[in-house]
């Protein structure tokens, strides 16, 4: 690779719903370009970029993928995401180190959940996008319903940049809206010019117009020349769209089908052409200390180095890759640098560039570049690689949390600690799944991104560390209280030979309200029991009270008064007290009418109107209670109380009830009392659990 002007390097996301083409468009433009002697398949698994073992027998991209390759005079970092709701993150990923997104869309489906998702993903960072709809040569492809789609999501300012020529078995070229010339794909790639087909015409003049409309709306001094001339010279019009794409308010579209490699070619075109450069996107926002203004990274091509980290792989060749994008500054393979996030210096070895699992050996990564390098000792994942003199730290990736959770534990006894290593490991490859190990439960949650999610990190887990964990539904922390009172005396005697053993204590057992604790009022007076064994009957009744005496669960929200009692002068001791507090204790939670505490979660889920019906439904019948609703751009949003408990695999269901457009997240509210008439078959199947785990 001949070194690159960070001007002429473009680096960019092909995102889109999953089997939209977003593989087959990058394996196309990998072979239009030049860069791969054969066009590689999904399908077959000679894909260039789904090659891990993970991806070959899902025959769809699990990971992020790079491909770095030359066309014309540009470098182009091609970064192909998963489609998949579950691999979201690498999506992230690819889009942090991108200055745009392609996003890709099928031709026959139209806008579809994960087109919707990647959107709102990249208006959130105000990314810029370039269009593709692909799969023109299916049976079904209708380019006008998808523009109109698109416009419904991303407003009027999606412009057809070019148009086909036939649709369906019939699609055969496409006219070049601004330039005003037309192609026929001939055999292999070859491209014949052709005169723009009558019935064209008419709508093509029309997105002309439109498209320069849209170029001259990007900047002031445009605009004017344009309201007084109507017209704008070509250099005038690309430096508009140029502009108005790269500050993500201007959408250009081209039909495509790239399994026969039609349209790729000027795909590639528009991708070198009207493609935002490295030094046309604002720089990365900066970690600020609180109350600090927000600030951008500067970047310049001649100032400090600084860098991201964006992915950790160890899935090409038994070593792990680092995979950083440089802002600002170059770097160069050996160099010293300064990891900002851990504080502490990292030497870079060897860099490359990598095209799939192929690499090949760079010098050196101007600013704007894309590289990686093996070897490092602590940098991961999100890691700032910068100079130590002029230490910045770029804004991590702000991963969606993981709300499918699952509890695991390792199939053979005694490999509890090797699984949380690799688990450990797994997880500097993958940062959106979250292990937890839950004390009181005794168990470990594995929360993950959904089942697909959490099937791959299994593989993972088996084919890379032989080992295997059991799968189960998670134990929820539930907690026992009263509703009623108690007043329990309590005698603790035994005489076993010499020494005995003598404690007698009285006590009044009340509810505290919800969050009250626990309380301990120590009420004796006259001494009748002496105060150096008060203490014990406390300390008897908190050992006893993690297990309560309906399922077991953490006794909460109760007041003990301590009000009566008596000792010996020889057979009284501490051991003694404390147990008589504890059997006095237990005594009274029989008494004081024990009921089953549950955690109640907050849910909010973001939901398209049509399937407010079916979510707020399903959320009824999860003893649900809708707490408001206000919409919100194109969503309702939908707030609910509801009981842990019922919300297992919550995230599964609500993608299949609303085919994946809806969003939720939960977080702890309070403990309520389990209703009545759940509580008794609740409590049995909750001992039974206990029992078989006994
Ligand atoms: N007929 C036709 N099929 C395509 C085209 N692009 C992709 N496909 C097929 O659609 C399926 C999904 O493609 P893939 O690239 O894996 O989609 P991704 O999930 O978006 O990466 C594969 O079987 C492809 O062969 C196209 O332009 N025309
Ligand atoms: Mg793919």
């Amino acid at each position: 690779v001949k070194p690159y002007e960070p001007a002429d390097i473009r680096n960019f996301a092909v995102v889109g719903h999953s089997g939209s083409g977003k593989t087959t468009v990058s394996e196309a433009m990998l072979f239009t370009a030049g860069a791969v002697s054969r066009q590689g398949k999904v399908a077959d698994g000679s894909s260039h970029l789904d090659h891990t073992p993970d991806e070959t027998k899902r025959k769809a991209g699990v990971y992020l993928s790079l491909a770095q390759f030359e066309f014309g005079n540009r470098k182009l970092n091609l970064l192909d995401t998963p489609g998949y709701a579950d691999f979201c993150g690498e999506a992230y990923c690819g889009l942090r180190a991108a200055d745009f997104g392609l996003l890709v869309v099928n031709a026959q489906a139209g806008v579809e959940p994960n087109t919707e998702a990647v959107c709102e993903l990249m208006d959130a960072q105000g990314k810029a996008r370039l269009i593709a709809v692909n799969q023109m040569d299916k049976e079904q492809a209708d380019f006008g319903m998808c523009l109109k789609e698109l416009e419904e999501v991303l407003g009027k300012r999606v412009g057809p940049a070019f148009y086909p020529i036939g649709s369906g078995p019939e699609f055969r070229g496409l006219v070049d809206v601004l330039k005003g010339r037309a192609v026929e794909f001939g055999a292999g790639r070859d491209l014949k010019e052709v005169p723009i087909p009558d019935d064209l015409r008419g709508i093509v003049e029309e997105a002309r117009s439109k498209l320069i409309e849209l170029a001259a709306e990007s900047d002031d001094t445009l605009l004017e020349k344009y309201l007084e001339t109507m017209e704008l010279t070509p250099e005038e019009t690309i430096a508009g769209l140029r502009r108005g794409i790269a500050q993500g308010t201007l959408f250009p579209v081209i039909p495509v089908a790239a399994e026969k490699g039609q349209g790729i070619q000027s795909l590639l075109e528009m991708i070198a052409e009207l493609g935002p450069s490295p030094l046309d996107s604002p720089g990365p926002p900066l970690q600020t200390a609180e109350g600090e203004e927000p600030r951008r990274l500067t970047v310049d091509p001649q100032g400090p180095p600084a860098a991201l980290v964006f992915k950790v792989t160890t899935e090409l060749m038994a070593q792990k890759f680092i995979f950083f994008r440089v802002y600002s500054g170059s770097i160069e393979g050996g160099q010293d640098l300064f990891n900002s996030t851990k504080n502490t210096g990292e030497r870079l070895g060897q860099l490359y560039n990598f095209l799939g699992k192929d690499r090949i050996e760079m010098e050196r990564l101007v600013t704007g570049d894309i590289g990686a390098a093996a070897k490092l000792k602590v940098t991961e994942v999100n890691h700032t690689l910068c100079e130590k003199a002029k230490a910045v730290v770029i804004q991590p990736i702000d991963f969606p949390y993981p709300v499918h959770e699952m509890a695991i534990a390792p199939k053979s006894k005694g490999e509890e600690e090797k699984t949380g290593t690799a688990f450990h490991k797994l997880h500097e490859e993958d940062p959106t799944f979250l292990l937890e190990v839950q004390a009181e439960l005794h168990q470990t949650v594995l929360r993950t991104m959904g089942d697909q999610h959490l099937e791959v990190l299994l593989d993972r887990l088996k084919r890379k560390f032989g080992l295997e964990v059991d799968v189960s539904r998670p134990k929820v922390p539930f907690r026992e209280t009263i509703r009623g009172t108690a007043d329990v005396a309590y005698r603790h005697k035994k005489q076993t030979g010499g020494a005995g053993q003598f404690a007698d204590v009285s006590i009044k057992l009340e509810p505290l309200p919800r969050g009250g604790g626990f309380e301990f009022s120590d009420e004796i007076t006259g001494g009748v029991i002496p105060s150096r064994f008060i203490p014990a009957v406390e300390k008897g009744i908190v050992e006893v009270m993690p297990e309560g005496i309906l399922a077991g669960y953490p006794v909460v929200d109760v007041r003990v008064r301590l009000y009566f009692g008596g000792y010996h002068d020889v057979d009284s001791s501490e051991m003694a007290f404390k147990i008589a507090g504890a059997m006095a204790f237990k005594n009274a939670l029989k008494e004081a009418k024990p009921v089953l505490l549950e955690p109640i979660l907050l849910v909010e889920v973001k939901v398209p109107d049509e399937y407010m019906g079916d979510v707020m439904g399903d959320l009824s019948s999860r003893r649900g209670k809708i707490q408001g609703m206000e919409p919100l751009g194109r969503v309702q949003v939908v707030r609910a109380a509801v009981p842990q408990v019922e919300l297992h695999r919550y995230s599964t269901t609500l993608r299949s009830l609303t085919q994946g457009r809806a969003r939720f997240g939960a977080r702890f509210s309070h403990y309520e009392e389990v209703p009545r008439e759940f509580a008794e078959k609740l409590i049995e199947t909750l001992k039974k659990e206990r029992e078989a785990v006994a």
